[in-house]
């Protein structure tokens, strides 16, 4: 359809009208809160069967992540387990407040700046002026839950997007 395959161009440019979209070109991951990550980290691979394929501690987050996903699975199929680091992160605070579960779901954007211009404009809050450093080198931005129906939304660009941008 011509009218989807132009929205689709126009989110992949730099250019970002009012009309615009943020340019989502996958899912990245959904995020789980974890109270205890070597727990979890059994469930999901000796339970559930996904192979952990990267670990990371990101103190700006203040979480300590593990990044799984499926034998064999695309690049959108991850889960990443989150815990947080101290009581200052806010992984801290939703254990506190909701216990373990669904935390937050990421989307992979072309241009995670032009995304949160985009969203901002259409009256959305992004928690950041400026991306933040994500997994595996990525730029990431969240919009605010309760701007998008009560989930947590992060926005991801992929290191090997922003190389590809020069
Ligand atoms: N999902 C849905 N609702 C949420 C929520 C969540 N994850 N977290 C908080 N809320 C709701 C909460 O229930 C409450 O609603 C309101 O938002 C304020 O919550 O109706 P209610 O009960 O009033 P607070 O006061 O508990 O939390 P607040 O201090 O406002 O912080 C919420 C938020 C979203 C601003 C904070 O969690 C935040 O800054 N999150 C972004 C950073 C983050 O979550 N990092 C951890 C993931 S790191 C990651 O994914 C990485 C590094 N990566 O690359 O993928
Ligand atoms: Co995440």
């Amino acid at each position: 359809m011509v009218g989807v395959e132009l929205a689709r161009i126009l989110a992949m440019t730099s250019w970002a009208g009012p009309e615009a979209l943020p340019g989502v070109i996958g899912l990245d991951h959904i995020g789980l809160a974890v109270a205890d990550l070597a727990a979890a980290v059994t469930l999901h691979t000796e339970v559930l069967g996904l192979v952990a394929r990267h670990r990371e501690t990101n103190t700006d987050q203040g979480v300590e992540e593990v990044m799984l996903s499926p034998v064999g699975a695309g690049p959108g199929s991850q889960v990443q387990l989150v815990a947080a680091l101290d009581q200052h992160s806010p992984i801290h605070r939703f254990l506190a407040r909701h216990g373990p579960g669904l935390h937050h779901l990421a989307y992979a954007v072309h241009d995670v700046r032009n995304a949160s211009d985009v969203l901002l404009r259409r009256g959305l809050r992004l928690l950041y002026d400026a991306p933040r450093a994500g997994t595996r080198g990525s730029l990431i931005n969240f919009v605010h839950p309760k701007d998008t129906g009560g989930v947590l939304i992060e926005l991801v660009e992929s290191a090997a997007q922003t190389q590809g941008q020069g």
